[in-house]
């Protein structure tokens, strides 16, 4: 089974990069024949200094290996050091309808958000279909923003094969955990990096984290008076870092009353902060080692290209190329 799941470097992850994709991604690097990269040639639709998008790729880099993604189980590589993705990119865009584009939700986000519509940015799904299928990947971990790009990827790649030949392309299944499908953001909306309503995984300090965490939008209940748990921001970012046992605490306690949301936002903090210490510590260490990190990256990008070269030449030779 190949898993293969992608991030942008376009800022600091945040805890819904991290349990939406971050995190099953390490936990799946058990289980198949793991590969993930950082989508630099997608972040180049938002982030356009050369330098900041250089250090967001370092920084990212930095930020996955010490949450425990394992050079050892998985290949772990830049986008743009595999250059065959945009070959098959331009070829799968001749498979694709300008309906399937035009249906995205996501390219109307970004527009409404102010991002100019760019070209790039208008068929992002496609060159997102070709970081899937150049892999033959079988599962996708992400997080549900992703349920409609992973469903126009499964749609192009059943075109391209009803024209050039059954079986050619690999059509992936995403795997989106329910627990983390959609991790809101301080103001409620999908944590995004765009929204600045984040909060990231490696928050400067404590400080600044406990800040961020005592910002969560909450209702004007009373102190004393009992509180709904169901959908409640304060209960599905508990749930990230806590145990069933202490969310079903904090789901009593709010039932039962007598309590302000001060209270429940300190266990929050401290669960984040508790939950990412020992990642704290591993990311000052890899911090100081840009060789190891560079050796990981350049050999990711060798194992990667290697089995890009096997579907690009499968692809070329299918359409004729
Ligand atoms: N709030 C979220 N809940 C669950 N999963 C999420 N992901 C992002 N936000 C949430 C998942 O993280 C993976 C990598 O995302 P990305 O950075 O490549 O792009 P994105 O989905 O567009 O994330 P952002 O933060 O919203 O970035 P910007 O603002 O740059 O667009 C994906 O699997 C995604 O599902």
């Amino acid at each position: 089974m190949r898993i293969l799941s992608g991030i942008q470097p376009s800022g600091r992850p945040h805890l819904g990069n991290y349990f939406g994709m971050m995190q099953p991604s390490i936990l799946l690097q058990e289980q198949g024949d793991a590969f993930y990269f950082i989508a630099d040639y997608h972040a180049l639709t938002s982030t356009h200094d050369p330098e900041v998008l250089r250090q967001n790729v370092r920084d990212l880099a930095i930020d996955f290996l010490a949450c425990g993604l394992d050079p050892e189980k998985s290949t772990f590589w830049v986008q743009s050091d595999v250059p065959e993705v945009t070959e098959l990119a331009w070829i799968l865009s001749c498979v694709t309808p300008m309906g399937f584009l035009e249906r995205c939700v996501s390219y109307k986000d970004k527009i409404a958000q102010g991002i100019s519509p760019s070209h790039g940015l208008f068929a992002y799904p496609v060159l997102q279909a070709a970081d899937i299928l150049l892999f033959d990947s079988n599962v996708v971990p992400v997080g549900k923003d992703q349920k409609q790009h992973l469903e126009l990827t499964r749609d192009v790649a059943s075109k391209f094969n009803d024209r050039y030949g059954e079986d050619l392309l690999v059509i992936p299944e995403p795997q989106i955990r329910e627990v983390a499908a959609t991790v809101p953001g301080l103001d409620g909306r999908k944590m995004s990096k765009s929204y600045d309503n984040s909060i990231e995984i490696f928050e400067e300090t404590e400080k600044k984290l406990r800040k961020k965490v005592m910002k969560i939008v909450t209702d004007t209940t009373a102190v004393e008076d009992p509180k709904d748990p169901t959908d409640s921001y304060l209960i599905q970012l508990y749930s990230l870092v806590a145990t069933p046992e202490e969310v079903a605490e904090m789901e009593d306690s709010f039932r039962a009353g007598g309590t302000g949301y001060g209270h429940y936002k300190q266990q929050i903090f401290e669960g984040i902060r508790d939950h990412f210490a020992p990642m704290r510590e591993k990311r000052e260490k890899l911090v100081e080692d840009s060789a190891y990190v560079d050796g990981v990256l350049e050999d990711g990008a060798r194992k990667a290209r290697a089995k890009a070269r096997e579907v690009i030449d499968r692809v070329r030779n299918a359409v004729g190329c």
